[in-house]
Parts: C-alpha cells; structure tokens; sequence
C-alpha cells in the first residue's frame, strides 16, 4: 500500500484562554440577573456571566469546560452505554493531537479510514455508517448553518434573524451552552434548530475512542437537559445523562434525526461509528466562509475582504447555476460580532442568490430534529411555502404551559409571543443570582 506523509497544512489551534471571572454573590456586588440575556444591542454587559441553577447544579456531573472530555468516574450511565457500542467501532489509531497537530502522521494515499481533514472523504468506508450530510439535496437551497454558539453578544444577530424570519442550524459548543444557558435557550425559543459540536471544540480523530464518545455523549446529554426540552426550562436539574438506548449500531442511525459537525472537519470512520451509535449525524459544508480567520493570532493575515470574496464566491457559483439540481452548505460561525456582521451583511445577498435557505433539518424533511420533547418542525414544502408553525410547547417553573410558535410567514404577533415567553421564563427568575461557574473565553481559531 503506498504511504505517503501527511502534514496538516492548514492547522488552527483552538486556542482556550482562560479568564476566570470573581464569582460574587447577593450582597453588594454586581448583580446581574438572567435578563442580561436579553440585552440588545451587543456590548460587555451582555457577556456578564450569570448563575442559573439548572446549570450551576448539574456542574459537577459534566466534563470541565473547554477541556478534552473524558467519561465522568462516577457516571455509571455513560460507562455502561460506552461499553454496549465499543464492540462496533473500527480499529483505528488516533491521529496527531488534539490541538491539529498532524506532523508526522503516515497516512496512506487510499484513504483508508475516509478521513475528511486529509481527503475531504464524505462517503464512509466502514460499514454500516450513512454518508455525511454536505449538500441539500433541493436545488438552489442553502443549508445555513453556525457554528461554535451560543455566543454571549449574539442577541442583535438573532433579532436580525427574526426581523428577517429566518431560521437557521445552530451548531453548539457544550461549554458554551454551560456558560450561556439562556442565550442556548434563546435559540430554542427563537425556532432555530439546535445541533451538536462537541464539548471542548478539539480535533475528534486524534481522541482515544472512549474520549470521543464522552465529547459527544456529554454534549447530547446537556443537550436533552438544557438546549432544547423540558428540563432547564422547567427548572430541573439536569443531572441523568440522556439515556438513548441504542443498542447496535446498525439501528442506531438511519432513523436518526440528530446532527452533529465535527470541529474543523475532522472526522474518520472511528468518529463516525461512535456518533453513529449515540444517534447523531455528520453534518459537514462545501463552502466555508473562513469567517473565523480574522482576527485570530493562526491566521494573522486574513482580511474582512477575503471574508467577503469567500461568501461571494458561493454567490458567484449560485447564480452561474452551480446550485440547479442540488442545494449546499455554508460553514459560517457565531463566534463573534464580526462573524455575525458578516452574516448580516451577506443575508439580502443569499437571499437574492438561492430560491431558499433553510435549516439542514428543514432541508431534509426531518421534522422532528430532537429526540426527545414536543419541538415539531415544518416539511420543506411547509417552511417554504409558510404553511405550517415551528412550534414546541414546555412547562414552566410554575407549571404553566408557555407555548411558542414563530412562523415560517412574517407575523408581528407571533415575534411578540417569542419574546414574551423569554421574558417570562426569566421573569419568573429575575431574582436569580450570579457568577459560579468560571468562564473561559474561547478566543481563538476555530470553525
Ligand atoms: C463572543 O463574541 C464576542 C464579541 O465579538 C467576543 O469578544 C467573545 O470572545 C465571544 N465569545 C466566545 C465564547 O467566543
Ligand atoms: C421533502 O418532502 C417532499 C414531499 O413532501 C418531497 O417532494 C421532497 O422530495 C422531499 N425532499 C427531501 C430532501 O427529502
Ligand atoms: C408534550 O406536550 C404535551 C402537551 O401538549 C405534554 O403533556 C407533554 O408533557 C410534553 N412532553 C414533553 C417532553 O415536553
Ligand atoms: C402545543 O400546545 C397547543 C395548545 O396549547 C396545541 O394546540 C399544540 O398542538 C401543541 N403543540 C405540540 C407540538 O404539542
Ligand atoms: C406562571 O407563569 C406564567 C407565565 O408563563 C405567569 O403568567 C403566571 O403569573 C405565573 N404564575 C405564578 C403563580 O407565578
Ligand atoms: C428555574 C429556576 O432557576 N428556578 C430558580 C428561581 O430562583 C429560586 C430562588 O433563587 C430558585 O430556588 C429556583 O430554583
């Protein structure tokens, strides 16, 4: 078999930088309430870190943020699931390091183990494992999709969203939905669909098998306690990991209605089949805006211009007909206010340029995107002719039903509605105060 060595050439640290904000209490010091989640315009005060108990209490039965997962010595639950699906997973070796580190790493030139970061490979070779999902398969439809949210500034791009009614695929990093539950929850409540991107943001094929699993597992767990149902909103405790009960991987998949994108691409079939057996997805893109790059110590010489060639390209593609019998995805990030102003900035144009943009689920009829819970999302046929309401309903502290809807048609009342039920879900905690969790500030690269 001939070898060859393969170099990452394009290498982006995910840089954590750690900034541990003084953790105050009630008396006399700064108070922020749950409410700084609503602040808008962006400016620090929206990135004030919070206390919110559902979280704060479930800490200890997570992985620290931002740092490589590992399953949790005392959580029988995740030992147990990753014990039923080892079996099912190739033997491959790690690759490189966490960090994308790829020197001296001997990969063979047949790409063996479909390894996208050498060979942009979308077609698993193992068996038993669906093929990523990197285009829409409608014509001229976008796929748009975020990664690396929930950011804490990110309010002025999701009332842009609203004001536009568009939806879109939010990809979440479970450390920062730890730090920013409610703007995670805004998401929810807004009508985007909510989608997985691991724990700490490393590069999944240089992970032992078992830490792999923990960056997913963890992830989807917080999901089911906090991003998308009942729990959080309810004021529970989150403290039993999701439970999904796949017992093969042959099962586990193909009725699957989750996604998750794996940081900077980097998956192989090792990845694959562990995703595959916790029930989630491969969502990969064929444009990557590259918006991430500017102002990042990795990348010092990317200019907002090459932001705005690299978008335009894809628009350049779309109206030469590129899009005419199936759709893309763009890779874009809410990691920043520049990368959401770049969105901003763009939208009319996406908009002008493909006859659709939708959420990846929307795209592929999948209409009930979360395992669990009540959210129903609309067909294609219904989002894009407005026919039909994203709704999802979940009970509150108090017990009273809040139901949201946000249509897929303009409707000033059913924006109002949005908004009313964040204000009451927070108004039923104004009171609630801050600071336990120490925050780290992702700073650099990452896509
Ligand atoms: C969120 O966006 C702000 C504004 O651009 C940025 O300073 C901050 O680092 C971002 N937060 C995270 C966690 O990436
Ligand atoms: C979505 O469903 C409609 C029928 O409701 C069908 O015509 C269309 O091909 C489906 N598209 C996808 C991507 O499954
Ligand atoms: C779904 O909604 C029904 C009522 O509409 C409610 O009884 C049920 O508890 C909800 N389920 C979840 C998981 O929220
Ligand atoms: C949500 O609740 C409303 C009534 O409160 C009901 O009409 C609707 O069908 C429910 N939606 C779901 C998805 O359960
Ligand atoms: C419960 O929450 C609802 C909003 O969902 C609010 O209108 C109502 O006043 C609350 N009831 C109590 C007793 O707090
Ligand atoms: C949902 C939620 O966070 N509920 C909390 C509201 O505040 C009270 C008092 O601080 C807490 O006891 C609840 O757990």
């Amino acid at each position: 078999m001939a070898s060859s060595t393969y170099r990452h050439r394009d290498m982006k640290t995910a840089l954590c930088v750690l900034s541990a904000f003084a953790v105050l209490g009630v008396n006399g010091l700064p108070d922020f309430s749950v409410t700084d989640a609503t602040i808008s315009p962006p400016g620090e005060k929206e990135c004030s870190a919070y206390y919110y108990a559902p979280v704060g209490n479930a800490v200890a039965s997570f992985p620290t943020i931002w740092q490589p997962a590992t399953i949790m010595p005392s959580d029988t639950n995740a030992q147990a699931k990753w014990e039923s699906i080892k079996q099912y997973i190739p033997d491959i070796a790690p690759k490189g390091n966490t960090d994308g580190n790829f020197d001296g790493v001997v990969y063979p030139a047949d790409d063996p183990d479909c390894w996208w970061t050498a060979t942009k490979c979308v077609t698993p070779k193992a068996q038993g494992i669906p093929a990523d999902i990197a285009i829409m398969p409608e014509p001229r439809t976008l796929g748009y999709g975020f990664d690396d949210g929930p950011n804490c500034t990110h309010n002025a791009f999701y009332d842009y969203l609203k004001s536009q009614n568009q939806k879109a695929t939010m990809f979440f990093i479970g450390s920062n939905v730890m730090n920013w539950p409610l703007e995670a929850q805004r998401a929810i409540t807004d009508g985007h669909e909510v989608c997985v991107h691991t724990w700490s943001h490393h590069y999944l094929t240089a992970m032992e098998s078992e830490d792999v699993f923990a960056e997913l597992y963890y992830t989807s767990s917080h999901q089911a306690c906090g991003w998308s149902h009942t729990n959080m909103l309810q004021g529970k405790e989150c403290l039993q990991p999701l439970d999904r009960n796949v017992p093969h991987l042959a099962d586990a998949f193909l009725s699957s209605n989750r996604f998750y994108q794996p940081p900077f691409g980097d998956i192989d079939d090792r990845v694959r089949a562990i995703a595959n057996a916790l029930g989630l997805r491969t969502v990969l893109w064929k444009y990557d805006s590259d918006d991430w790059q500017v102002g990042t110590p990795t990348s010092p010489t990317a200019t907002p211009q090459d932001i705005d060639a690299n978008y335009q390209r894809m628009i350049d593609d779309a109206q030469k007909g590129a899009f005419d019998t199936a759709g893309t995805i763009i890779l874009a990030h809410e990691l920043n206010d520049f990368t959401m102003q770049e969105a901003i900035k763009f939208y009319p144009k996406l908009k002008a340029a493909f006859a659709h943009i939708v959420p990846i689920a929307v795209g592929l009829n999948i209409t009930h995107p979360y395992v669990e819970g009540n959210t129903t999302f609309p067909t294609f046929e219904q989002y894009i002719t407005g026919s039909m309401t994203l709704s999802t309903n979940f009970t509150i502290a108090n017990n009273s039903v809040l139901s949201t809807s946000s249509s897929s048609s303009p409707s000033p009342t059913q924006s109002e509605k949005k908004s009313g039920s964040i204000r009451t879900l927070e108004s039923s905690n104004a009171s609630h105060l801050l600071l336990a969790l120490a925050v780290f500030a992702a700073a650099a690269a990452t896509l």
